[in-house]
């Protein structure tokens, strides 16, 4: 990421379990965890709208001058990745290896500076065992025939990620993986921690017996093991909100003993497609490595994703390739002419918009407007389009065409 000259006032973005934007303060290393992707199918747009959003977080605390600890699970064993593999008539691990290939290649087009420590699930799984072992001891997690469940009437502080209420928390949990109706269970909501081996499906030998974790277990497991507890950022889509990263504070609290598991807790909005959000199991899918074969520029795409607010859920539609595509032309001409001014306040009018909740659109329109300048075809101070071209590259990962 290119240095930029300067800096900008502190970070605020909203915290889902506050409900209010309010300033993150990482210490000299910002430490983020980013819930990845399920590798069964490829990067679709929502899943880059959702990485995006964190590649400017991190871009973000870069420009402040802070280290980052980024770290991205992937996982890489889950029931959608072995029923795809029962329908495919594929080894499950070959799908999964595949897939999470394509999405490194993906980000990559896409400018997305990778975390420091991406971790598989499967790997985890030692470790997944001692946290679930540890709270089988101390009487939070129980058995259901061979299965171990988390007990949430001994989480304390559950409910306080998402503030649902139990009846909103009931509606969405089948939907979203729960299994509310197991007979045996202490809770509806309990969400499972271990399942024992079933015949046809893959097992881990561990201290639990053979089995594999469940989902939300394995990224507790992850952070706490890489960033510790009370990390400064939680990342994912808001389909996460409840119930993974609810349950997800819940274990963490119950293994650790302390609160808060994140400090702040960021959600993305949901990307649509034909009228219902991009989703593998519904199939309204555009995917990032079909536009780039059919020759979409990653530049364009990036910017088409950014230029919504990642607060925003927002529908895709040919109109903003279109439209991202003829915003960058008009920069990069701009950046190109040698008739611009006014760099020095338009980066400081960057670096304000993405400080205040990464408002993107913001930025976009000072960007704007900075680049319509260029028609008054006076010649303006050297070296201004150069350093608007650093900027929106490192602050919004954005490259700007060079005059032919
Ligand atoms: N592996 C889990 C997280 S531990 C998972 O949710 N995988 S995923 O492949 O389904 O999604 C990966 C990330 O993309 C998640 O953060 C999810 O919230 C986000 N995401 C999925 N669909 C969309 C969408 N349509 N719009 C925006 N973000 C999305
Ligand atoms: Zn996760």
């Amino acid at each position: 990421m290119p240095a930029v000259a300067g800096a900008g006032p502190a970070l605020r973005m909203f915290d889902t379990a506050t409900g209010q934007i309010r300033p993150i303060t990482p210490g000299p290393t910002a430490s983020l965890y980013v819930c990845g992707i399920t590798p069964y199918d490829a990067t679709h747009l929502g899943h880059a709208f959702t990485y995006l959003t964190f590649d400017l977080l991190q871009r973000s605390w870069l420009d402040a001058g802070h280290d980052v600890h980024y770290v991205q699970n992937v996982t890489d064993i889950d029931d959608p990745l072995l029923e795809r593999a029962v329908a495919r008539g594929e080894d499950w691990r070959v799908i999964a290896e595949r897939e999470t290939e394509l999405f490194r290649h993906d980000m990559t087009a896409l400018a997305v500076l990778p975390p420091a420590n991406y971790r598989g699930a499967v790997e985890a799984i030692p470790s997944i065992a001692v946290y679930v072992e540890q709270l089988r001891v101390n009487g939070v997690v129980y058995q259901v025939d061979e299965d171990l469940y988390f007990d949430i009437s001994q989480a304390p502080r559950f409910g306080e990620v998402s503030r649902w209420s139990e009846e909103h928390m009931l509606k969405v949990f089948a939907e979203r993986g729960g299994d509310p109706e197991r007979p045996g269970k202490r809770h509806p909501l309990d969400p499972l921690m271990w399942r024992a081996k079933r015949p046809d499906e893959p097992a881990w030998d561990t201290l639990l017996g053979h089995g594999r974790p469940g989902w939300h277990i394995e990224c507790v497991a992850i952070a706490l093991d890489d960033l510790g507890m009370s990390f400064d950022v939680q990342g994912g889509g808001n389909d996460l909100i409840f119930p993974h990263h609810e349950m997800g504070a819940a274990h963490a609290e119950a293994i650790t003993g302390s609160w808060p598991y994140a400090r702040h807790y960021v959600h993305v909005g949901m990307v649509g497609y034909e009228g219902h959000k991009m989703s593998k199991s519904r199939g309204n899918l555009v995917f990032v490595s079909r536009l780039l074969a059919d020759g979409v520029d990653p530049n364009d795409l990036r910017l088409a994703l950014v230029s919504h607010h990642y607060r925003e859920d927002w529908e895709w539609t040919e109109a903003d390739l279109a439209g991202a595509r003829q915003r960058r032309d008009m920069w990069s001409i701009a950046a190109n002419s040698g008739f611009t001014r006014g760099a020095g306040e338009v980066i400081d009018a960057i670096r304000s918009s993405l400080a205040d909740d990464l408002d993107t659109t913001s930025a976009i329109s000072a960007i704007d407007a900075w680049a319509r300048g260029y028609e008054e075809r006076s010649p303006g101070p050297r070296g201004d389009g150069e350093l608007m071209r650093a900027a929106i590259d490192a602050l919004l990962g954005v490259h700007l065409s060079r005059a032919d």
